[in-house]
């Protein structure tokens, strides 16, 4: 059987769905740059990689070599090509503008150059998270690209994708006709299609959240994990299992390939509406786990009908298996 190349998909869907060549040409160049930044992580303490820069990001977060690192080359593979108005990233302030010397195109790249860092000391999966939107039209405006453009609800993402570098290298895709999964060949140097159509099992048995802030959850998340833990003898009737891998990439990619829900829900500690971030991490995550055919809120809405106020707006995020998701959806509404 013919193997099919990220290449060769990209072309067949111009030709099936018309897909733009300029959008073609980003996907593929934020693909090489994964392939560079898994290269990267690969080489570990090999490479003198790994350890802080010892600086913050906007988030105040310890920023990692790896953080640094990935973002640097995101930034440089995708600023020359003519495809982008403009870049933001978890590591940056403010929007990244296409140096002047370099043509502007109708698109904006959003990222998490490096997602689940903390692990990346410890040898465990971590990964790139992006979302692509279209760059409003400026109405001939020369100036600095400004926050604002990227300030779409995740409903308008044209693109969203994620890589992970774990024990293989995969890259999955969403163009809004499903779910793709291409694996990286070494020796190709070629990301191949392995996983066609994906879907997330509309029922499951297993939970992904982080117990150790159980004390700050609100009402409805105390009671619906009170109720998982309480397993078959409990309201749900039947046993869960927990996971918890601490990089969204990692723990998403389980749901997509075998079901569960994930959740990082609000809590009570310093009044931010949850750890994660809605541009960069849950908009793109809700457009994948959406087209597989799981379902994505942030307790009270659909993720991807949130209109952000902000770049680096942080949201509560439940997502995966319908039942679930729906479940611990009604019991906020309650
Ligand atoms: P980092 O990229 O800063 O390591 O954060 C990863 C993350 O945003 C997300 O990928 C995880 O699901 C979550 O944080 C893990 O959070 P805990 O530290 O609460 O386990």
């Amino acid at each position: 059987m013919s193997r099919v190349t990220l290449s060769r998909y990209l072309i067949e869907q111009t030709r099936s769905h018309n897909t733009p060549a300029d959008l073609r040409f980003l996907i593929e160049v934020v693909a090489r740059a994964c392939k560079a930044i898994s290269h990267q992580v690969s080489k570990g303490a090999l490479g003198g990689v790994l350890g802080s820069m010892g600086t913050e990001n906007v988030q105040g977060e310890v920023q990692k070599k790896l953080d640094v690192i990935s973002n640097e080359i995101l930034l440089e593979a995708n600023e020359w090509g003519g495809h982008l108005a403009g870049m933001a990233s978890e590591e940056m302030d403010n929007a990244y503008q296409i140096p002047g010397r370099y043509p502007k195109g109708a698109y904006l790249l959003v990222f998490d150059p490096l997602d689940g860092s903390s692990n990346i000391d410890v040898n465990v999966s971590v990964g790139t998270i992006f979302s692509v939107l279209r760059c409003p039209d400026r109405k001939g405006d020369k100036g600095d690209l400004g926050e604002e453009a990227f300030l779409q609800p995740g409903s308008q993402q044209v693109c969203a994708g994620y890589a992970i570098y774990g024990p293989q290298t995969m890259l999955l895709l969403t163009m809004g006709n499903g779910v793709k999964g291409f694996t990286l060949d070494r020796e190709l140097g070629s990301f191949v299609l392995t996983h066609d159509d994906i879907k997330v099992p509309e029922a499951t048995q297993e939970f992904a959240i982080n117990m150790s802030n159980q004390r700050h959850w609100e009402e409805p998340v105390k009671r619906y994990v009170g109720e998982l833990l309480a397993g078959a003898e409990g309201p749900l009737k039947k046993n869960f299992n927990m996971r918890w891998i601490a990089a969204m990439v990692a723990d998403v990619h389980r749901i997509l390939t075998r079901g569960g829900l994930f959740m990082y829900p609000r809590d009570n500690r310093d009044d931010k509406p949850g750890k994660l971030r809605l541009m960069y991490e849950a908009n793109p995550m809700a457009f994948i786990i959406e087209q597989a055919g799981g379902v994505a809120t942030d307790g009270n809405q659909r993720i991807l009908d949130i209109q952000p106020t902000s770049l680096h707006q942080r949201v509560p995020v439940f997502l995966g298996s319908k039942e679930e998701v729906e479940r611990v959806t009604a019991y906020h509404q309650e």
